[in-house]
């Protein structure tokens, strides 16, 4: 234990509290026999991962602390989350990275999969083949295909046998935790919010790092108690005339927390995230009453991406979560050399222009360098609002 500790990033006391105990809960589950699977991305059905009895966790680094090791390998002029994740991996400085047994890819982006390629040298790695369009037959008989072929891995690696009646249990549970976090972000539609973005911020990317069901949603059910007791006294989070923001584009979380403090120090309050730390992850339901396989490879294969083409499901989410929030206007946020969410801002453009909703889209990376750069800008959106 103490030696794992002391290989404790160095960053390790800046991470959330969440985070932070996540990384001892982590080690307390490994002493005990318990297995796991890092991910990297949404599309992974998580459901497999717990209904083997096995601790599923996410690998997607947020900080720039290892992307100068990531470097020595990796193109500089690529996906930071990509080269952190990387980086974090061949430093040995990912506890998460340190105890996965197993890690899963997935062909999402070309950065992605082409990263996978090098981490096999180091991990021991299985990358399910993700379809890039959800709209022709094959796609599906593809991705359920490929979902068999995964649970038949898990199965194989782990000796386990993955039994529909656990995999009906973990998808009830999964269904549960997912139902809590919208619950969370959707106590932000009231008229005066609640908390702050980066309050939700913290609960929604924090929660990944909760492993025990039980207590992952007993956690959640006491904060949304309390957070309805103080909306109850009237103790709203920011200004009655805060403009209200959604946030949407690539993964956000850790670093790039910055652009929800420049924003909500500018006179806005985030009341939505659109993206994966928030709605595109949390919306919807796995069907509990179809067959479970099936269930999870039309749960999944549904998410609102921009690796699909088109990707009609995110101006869906969006349409809805701009009127259920009563948007005043929304923030995109691109990690540099996101190609496909870069080339896909177009399209957010018109849908927003149509419907009158303003919209700003701003590149960052993991740095803090730009930090005042992002504040002069969302101010001047905010001001303009
Ligand atoms: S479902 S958003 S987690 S792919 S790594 S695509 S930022 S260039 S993370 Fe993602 Fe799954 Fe989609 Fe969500 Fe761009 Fe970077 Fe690629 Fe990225």
């Amino acid at each position: 234990m103490a030696n794992q500790i002391n290989t404790l990033p160095a960053l390790f006391e800046s991470f959330g509290e969440a985070r932070r105990n996540g990384f001892i809960a982590m080690k307390r589950l490994k002493d005990s026999g318990k297995a796991v699977v890092g991910t990297f991305c949404t599309y992974v059905p998580v459901e497999l991962i717990m209904a083997a009895g096995l601790i599923p966790v996410g690998l997607c680094s947020t900080s720039d602390e290892t992307i100068a090791e990531a470097e020595k390998t990796l193109p500089s002029n690529l996906c930071p989350l990509i080269k952190a994740s990387y980086g974090f991996a061949v430093s040995d400085k990912c506890p998460y990275m340190y105890f996965a047994d197993l890690v899963v890819g997935e062909t999402t982006c070309d950065g992605k999969i082409k990263m996978y390629e090098l981490l096999v040298k180091i991990k021991d790695v299985y990358v399910m083949d993700l379809p890039h369009t959800q709209r022709k037959e094959g796609s599906r008989a593809l991705w359920l295909g490929e979902i068999h072929a995964f649970k038949e891995r898990l199965e194989r690696t782990f000796g386990v046998s993955i039994t529909e009646e656990k995999l009906r249990r973990a998808v009830k549970e999964r269904n549960r935790e997912r139902a809590l976090l919208k619950t969370v972000y959707e106590l932000s539609a009231a008229p005066v919010p609640p908390i702050t973005g980066l309050r939700q911020l913290e609960i929604l990317y924090g929660s990944q790092f909760k492993f025990i069901h039980e207590e992952k949603t007993r956690e959640l059910e006491e904060i949304i108690k309390k957070i309805k007791d103080s909306g109850a006294k009237g103790e709203g989070a920011a200004a009655q005339n805060a403009k209200r923001i959604l946030i949407t584009g690539c993964p956000i979380g850790g670093a790039t927390e910055k652009l929800v403090r420049v924003i909500e120090e500018s006179g806005g309050v985030v009341v939505v995230f659109e993206n994966c730390t928030g709605a595109k992850q949390f919306d919807r339901q796995v069907d509990e009453d179809a067959a479970p396989l099936e269930a999870l490879a039309d749960y999944y294969l549904a998410i609102g991406c921009s690796v699909m083409t088109p990707n009609p499901n995110r101006l869906e989410l969006w349409g809805r979560l701009c009127t259920q929030f009563n948007i005043d206007g929304v923030v995109e946020m691109l990690l540099q050399s996101c190609h496909t969410y870069a080339v896909e801002t177009h399209t957010v453009r018109e849908f927003l222009k149509e419907r009158n909703i303003p919209f700003l889209s701003v590149e960052t990376g993991y740095s803090q360098g730009d930090a005042e750069q992002l504040k002069t800008r969302a101010a001047a959106f905010i001001e303009m609002l």
